[in-house]
């Protein structure tokens, strides 16, 4: 998969070297890119900012870096011919980033992302770009970040690890939370008593099924005391006679 990165600060995408991603990125898996949107000005000061039109507090993005920088990324995408490159604008006013959308982002051949800073981007920039993108603004949820740039290193973290060879053993994927609407359920290792505090008997029995239920029981009860909205979301389909009981 091919991310490209546009951003005044692209220091903060160093995180991107290290871990799981770092070494997707050395393996050739995700082929990432991060460019300094500072780099395409043309003026003695490098100025990506000017006061908004209409007044208001703080400062908005210029439009030429841009165009300069997102024309670049358009033409070299590795889409085929007719279809478009996904371009991310994190905004506090996108559609909620979800794990759906991470699994269905990580099927992309290649996603661009726009990090905007202080009011955000000239609108005029996300209608131009929409000609060569499908221009997608998300949000990782209901409050406010000073800039993309940190949405930007969850949503590829969380996009990153669903490409196929990046996490090692693809097991992991299945049983952790979200995967099926609920929370995960709490994990214990050894010793099997710590600070008088002993791991469920159930847990060092060798039953199966029967911690698998207690599990399944875990996840319920923890997701309805945590996210009780996840909870009303979930398709009663997925539930079977025994969740239930829980
Ligand atoms: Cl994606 N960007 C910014 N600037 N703030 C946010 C956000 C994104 N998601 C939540 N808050």
């Amino acid at each position: 998969m091919r991310i490209d990165v546009v951003s005044i600060f692209p220091e903060y995408l160093a995180a991107l070297d290290l871990s799981l991603i770092g070494k997707a990125r050395r393996d050739g898996l995700l082929d990432l890119r991060v460019q300094d949107l500072r780099e395409r000005t043309t003026d003695r000061h490098h100025t990506v900012d000017d006061t908004p039109y209409g007044g208001g507090a703080g400062m908005v993005m210029k439009p030429e870096p841009w165009a300069a920088a997102l024309s670049e990324i358009a033409e070299a995408s590795p889409v085929p011919a007719g279809r478009k490159p996904l371009l991310i604008v994190p905004s506090p006013a996108g559609a909620v980033f979800t794990q759906r959308m991470a699994h269905e982002l990580a099927e992309e051949p290649h996603l661009a992302f726009a990090c905007g800073r202080y009011e955000g981007i000239d609108e005029r920039v996300l209608e131009w770009a929409a000609e060569r993108f499908e221009v997608r603004p998300v949000s990782l949820g209901d409050y406010v970040l000073n800039g993309g740039e940190v949405a930007v290193l969850a949503m590829v973290e969380a996009i990153g690890r669903l490409v196929p060879g990046v996490v090692g053993n693809p097991e992991s994927l299945v049983e952790e939370s979200h995967s099926d609407g609920l929370l995960e359920y709490p994990v214990y290792t050894k010793p099997a008593v710590w600070e008088g505090r002993a791991v469920p008997e159930v847990l060092l029995g060798g039953n199966h099924g029967k911690i698998a239920r207690h599990r399944r029981n875990e996840q319920l009860r923890r997701t309805a005391a945590r996210r009780p909205d996840l909870i009303l979301a979930l398709d009663p389909a997925t539930l079977n006679a025994k969740d239930r009981d829980t």
